[in-house]
């Protein structure tokens, strides 16, 4: 019988994934990130993108944001450092200084970005500074599913996080979830990139063609905002030099655990977003 290209993520799976913190180390050895994020009414997703970023255990984080957002994110996150675009500048894109991205360890784009013209030329700046593999996410996935020649320009190895709408908006429309499943494995192999299909199972697509099902995660979760803490979890693991598809595997099972001990703790309707942040820590120690 042949094997099956599809594994489950388990808690076996997951726990020879992690790597230990070193005793005599500090804090350049776990990354610097850059978050690129929020816009004028959305910098809770730029927020919970940064908190759980920081939570997954990087070094250091910068979070490029619009000069709108600048108070907001020093207050709510102090332990992120910021950059702002031109102060008064409260459109989404335009608002961020994007300079020496080649600096940082990786990048994380999209939570909050705003449906926004400009976010094209943004990405096509981005993937000329940064060449190391980075997480996609939200406005930065729409951005490609209107300027489908940026597919082509993303770094190889990079992580994109869509939704099922976010998906078709990039790819297309597909008629069940195995036709969407198959296009997510063909793209990821054609394109040398892993595509992280968000939903009840999410699914893994890995450039080897191989794929893999989370079994983390409740209806709890479906809820604004749980995807931008994703997005910082899996940057956040980037950072600290996990190969992509083990920042992918790590990050999309310990942000369902998160939320399965936040819904056992409280309720599956109470969770919010914030929870899942919260609970990042528990989900770690209990691996
Ligand atoms: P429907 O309704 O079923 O037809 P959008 P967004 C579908 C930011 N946020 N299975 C569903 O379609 C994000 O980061 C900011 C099936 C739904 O209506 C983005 O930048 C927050 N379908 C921006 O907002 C908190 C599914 O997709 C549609 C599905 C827009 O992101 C909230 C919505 O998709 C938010 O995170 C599933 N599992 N999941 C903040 N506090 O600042 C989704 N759909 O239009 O891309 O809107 O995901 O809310
Ligand atoms: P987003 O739509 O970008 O905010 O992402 C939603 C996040 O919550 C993804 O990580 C989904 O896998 C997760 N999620 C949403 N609904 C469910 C569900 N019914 N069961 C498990 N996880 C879910
Ligand atoms: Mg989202």
């Amino acid at each position: 019988m042949q094997d099956s290209p599809f594994q489950l993520i388990d808690p076996a799976m997951v726990k020879q994934l992690v790597q230990p913190r070193k005793p005599f180390s500090h804090k350049g050895d776990y990354g610097h990130a850059a978050i690129i994020a929020g816009s004028y009414g959305m910098m809770g997703a730029a927020v919970l993108c940064a908190r759980a970023c920081l939570r997954s255990g990087v070094g250091k984080l910068t979070c490029h944001i619009p000069a709108v957002g600048y108070n907001i994110m020093q207050s709510s996150v102090p332990e992120a450092m910021c950059k702002t675009g031109a102060a008064g500048d409260e459109s989404a894109t335009s608002g961020h200084a994007i300079q020496e991205m080649d600096k940082y360890d990786t990048i994380g784009i999209g939570p909050g970005l705003g449906s926004n013209a400009s976010n094209i030329a943004l990405l096509y700046n981005i993937f000329e500074q940064n060449r190391r593999p980075m997480v996609i996410d939200a406005d930065g996935l729409n951005a490609i599913g209107k300027e489908k020649a940026l597919l082509n320009k993303i770094p190889l190895g990079s992580i994109l996080t869509p939704h099922p709408k976010e998906f078709e908006r990039l790819f297309g429309k597909t008629d069940n979830d195995y036709d969407r499943i198959q296009l997510a494995l063909q793209t990821a192999t054609d394109n040398d990139l892993y595509i992280v299909l968000k939903g009840r199972y999410t699914f893994i697509a890995s450039p080897d063609g191989k794929g893999y099902f989370n079994s983390t995660g409740n209806p709890g979760m479906a809820s604004g905002g749980t995807g931008d803490v994703l997005t910082g979890i899996i940057t956040g693991l980037l950072a600290q030099k996990y190969p992509p598809l083990h920042a992918a595997i790590l990050g999309v099972y310990l942000h369902g655990l998160a939320g399965d001990l936040a819904a056992a703790y409280a309720s599956q309707p109470s969770l919010i977003a914030s929870d899942l942040v919260d609970f990042l820590g528990q989900a770690y120690q209990s691996l």
